[in-house]
């Protein structure tokens, strides 16, 4: 295969994507240590970008979804119900900036925080991550966040704390969907405390490097690479510490269909597909589903002696 070096390619197809792969190529030849370390794509097996040298004729390596398939094809139904929505809705609507996010319940330190306050900048993190929806289709994102383990111990959740809930903004006039009454708004979703704590779950506030695109939720989302899609809400505002399983907005919509733990699972069908196979976005044919979305090793251990049929 022919790469062709920086200076052969005209400024017109230097995308976001080919800037960040440049970027990440020299950083993980040039550095050691803990620069090293944080770019890492630890969590994702071995996850490289598909033009990149090192990708050999290893099956075990992921090419990245296109930055254009990822910030085009999404689901952020506040926008619209069509996969092409969200990209063409929600940047002229949302009002990022200033942003301010409420974390209250049972905590010792509830507070309200101005993003940039909320954030940490040198927790901030790269992560590459498998993303499958519960429609059978998936995606490889870098994303760019802090783990949301740092921001649960700095509210310091009480004994009482079993579960954390997380609150999608709630203002029709930004997100014209809510004034129908296609789901109950504001979006919800919930994570149990140990879930939300495990090491892999992120706060993401970017993508390809760079800050993220209204129509993947900014400014901030949740990602929970094991899960399905669904549970990775968008432009949060609030997260909440209770004592009670939440209800998420999907459970509320249809209880049958769509369970709070919603961890990738081949083995347990959607009631109106199978969730044995998947397509991967830019790609024709068909993968194999991976329990726990392939992360299984580092999550397994969650849900040890759970009946995962009926905590689905
Ligand atoms: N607030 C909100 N968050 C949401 C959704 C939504 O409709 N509203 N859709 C979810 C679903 S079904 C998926 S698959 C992912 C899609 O994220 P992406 O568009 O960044 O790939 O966002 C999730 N978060
Ligand atoms: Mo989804």
């Amino acid at each position: 295969m022919h790469i062709r070096k920086r200076s052969e390619i005209p400024s017109s197809e230097i995308t976001p994507e080919s800037v960040y792969l440049d970027r990440r190529r020299f950083l993980r030849l040039g550095a050691t240590g803990a620069i090293g370390a944080t770019l890492t794509p630890a969590a994702l097996g071995a996850c490289t970008p598909g033009d990149d040298d090192s990708q050999a004729a290893d099956d075990e390596q992921e090419r990245l979804t296109s930055f254009e398939d990822v910030t085009t094809y999404n689901n952020f139904y506040e926008y619209g119900t069509d996969k092409s929505d969200p990209a063409k809705h929600a940047p002229g609507l949302l009002r990022t900036s200033p942003w301010s996010i409420v974390v209250d319940g049972h905590c010792a330190k509830p507070a309200t925080y101005a993003l940039e306050d909320f954030i940490r900048p040198s927790a901030v993190e790269d992560r590459t991550y498998r993303l499958r929806c519960v429609e059978a289709w998936s995606m490889v994102i870098p994303w760019r966040g802090i783990p949301l383990a740092d921001v649960i111990r700095r509210a310091e959740p009480t004994a009482r704390a079993k579960y954390v809930e997380f609150f999608t903004l709630l203002d029709p006039e930004q997100m014209p969907y809510q004034k129908t009454k296609l789901l109950d708004w504001p979006y919800v979703e919930g994570l149990r405390l140990d879930e939300a704590m495990h090491p892999l779950t992120l706060l993401a506030t970017g993508l390809y490097g760079r800050d993220l695109p209204a129509q993947n939720g900014a400014p901030l989302r949740l990602v929970v690479p094991w899960k399905y899609g669904f549970k990775s809400i968008k432009s949060i505002v609030r997260m909440r510490f209770v004592e009670r399983q939440p209800t998420s907005t999907w459970m509320d919509s249809n209880p049958t269909e769509y369970g709070f733990y919603a961890n990738v699972n081949p083995r347990v069908d959607h009631p109106r597909w199978s969730q044995a196979s998947e397509r991967r976005i830019g790609e024709f044919r068909r993968r194999d589903t991976l329990m726990f979305n392939g992360y299984g090793d580092q999550v397994a251990g969650l849900y040890a002696g759970m009946d995962l049929r009926r905590y689905f």
